[in-house]
């Protein structure tokens, strides 16, 4: 058993539908909680338009790679196709933590699945939803949720607004 927070965000066609439907699909895996929907500035070096993203907590009898594999078959559901890195995108999941059996924090520096994931950190479209979901979140390595939100441009965390009820 383990427990993975994951980062869907959506810029292109249907992204409230493509996320609903992708979240409808882990809520069948085993799903603890989810975020609402938030409507997002894109973030990074690339022109594209805004961003819907949600974060989900979920346990289930995955290892690291195994949600990692979970994530691709989603965006390939929604017909992700990867052209430019950072660049819009149908539907993009991430997995920003796993916990293991363990209780410890999976760490890996693996360019494939690296974890924890090396920017949730700085990303207020991660940490709010993140937060709003588990008011006592932890990103190994780099502290407690709330407080990294706190730590962010009070601009891009303002920026970061809830869309509807789920
Ligand atoms: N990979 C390594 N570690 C991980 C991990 N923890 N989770 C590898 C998921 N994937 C991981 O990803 C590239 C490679 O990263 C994969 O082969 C995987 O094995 P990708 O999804 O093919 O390409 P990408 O998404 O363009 O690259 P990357 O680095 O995941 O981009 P980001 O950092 O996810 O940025 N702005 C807003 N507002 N909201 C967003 O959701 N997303 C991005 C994408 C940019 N700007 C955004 C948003
Ligand atoms: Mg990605």
């Amino acid at each position: 058993m383990s427990r993975v927070v994951l980062s869907l965000g959506a810029n292109l066609g249907d992204r409230a539908g493509t996320l609903r439907t992708a979240l409808a699909a882990l809520a069948a895996d085993g799903e603890v909680a989810s975020s609402g929907l938030y409507e997002t500035p894109p973030w990074g070096p690339v022109e594209q338009p805004p961003y819907l993203n949600a974060v989900a907590v979920l346990d289930g009898n995955r290892d690291a790679a195994g949600w990692l594999a979970r994530a691709h078959e989603l965006e390939q559901a929604a017909g992700r196709t990867r052209e430019v890195r950072w660049g819009a995108r149908t539907l993009d999941v991430d997995v920003v933590t796993v916990q293991g059996a363990d209780g410890r924090p999976v760490r890996s520096d693996d360019p494939e699945l690296t974890l924890p994931h090396p920017r949730a950190h700085e990303r207020a479209f991660v940490l709010v939803p993140w937060l709003a979901v588990d008011a006592d979140a932890e990103l190994p390595g780099r502290g407690r949720v709330r407080d990294l939100v706190a730590a962010l441009d009070r601009a891009e965390v303002d920026a970061v607004v809830r869309r509807d009820e789920r």
